[in-house]
């Protein structure tokens, strides 16, 4: 039977986990539930009330880095998203916290939010809050997270890992609020996206995105 995400296609968490299941090869289904407003049963899935919950067979599970991470030691044949040793995966669950708790309260909560989802719930845009994120708060980030990468093509080096995908994941989110990285100040970072946007696996999952912002109305 195959899998089921529960989520919208615009939430980084969803496309955190839709790309974990494509790399592995993993077959899934999309159902579409948006963040706000959900229904009751929903609550059965996630208490919390977030998306993306998930569910494989009679196993219901929530929050994007215990599904993926599940995903990881359910199917130890397919390929590893969490580095070789103790030492790599402790270095990915890290970089994948950063972005999922550092990255998504300005990519996501703070541009995307204010950028694209106020407009269609008709709330104004605080471009305060986010020129502040874009000028004050993201530029640390970005500079630790070029430092980290170093000249590697991944965070791991040669290997993808989720600390890739979970970055990428909330740099797309932050480029639908209709900003990218200055490739001038983090120029190995702006490759190591531009490559993970360019793949297959993204490639899979960004077509929906844009239609679903162009249905919206977002303007990009
Ligand atoms: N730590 C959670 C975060 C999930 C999350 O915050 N999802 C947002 C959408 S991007 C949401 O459902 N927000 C609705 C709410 O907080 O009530 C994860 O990794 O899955």
């Amino acid at each position: 039977m195959s899998m089921t995400v529960y989520g919208a296609p615009l939430s980084p968490f969803v496309r955190k986990v839709c790309l974990c299941l494509i790399e592995k090869g993993l077959d899934y289904e999309l159902e579409v539930v948006m963040p706000f407003g959900q229904p009751d049963w929903f609550r059965e899935l996630n208490p919390l009330g977030r998306i993306p919950a998930f569910r494989d067979g009679d196993l219901k599970l929530a929050d994007s880095s215990v599904i993926c991470q599940y995903l990881e030691e359910r199917h130890p044949e397919r390929k590893s998203l969490y580095g070789a040793d103790a030492q790599q995966r402790a270095s990915v669950r890290w970089l994948e916290k950063y972005a999922d708790y550092e990255l998504a309260p300005l990519c996501t909560f703070t541009v995307f939010r204010n950028r694209v989802l106020k407009a269609t719930m008709g709330q104004p845009c605080d471009e305060e809050k986010v020129q502040q994120a874009l000028q004050d708060k993201l530029p640390n980030h970005f500079d630790y997270l070029e430092t980290t990468l170093g000249d590697a093509p991944h965070f791991l080096g040669e290997q993808l890992s989720m600390a890739d995908l979970a970055v990428a994941s909330q740099l797309v989110s932050m480029e639908h609020g209709g900003e990218t990285l200055d490739g001038a100040r983090w120029p190995k970072l702006t490759a190591h996206y531009q490559r993970l946007k360019a793949g297959a696996a993204m490639q899979q999952l960004l077509p929906r995105e844009l239609r679903t912002l162009e249905k919206i109305g977002a303007k990009r």
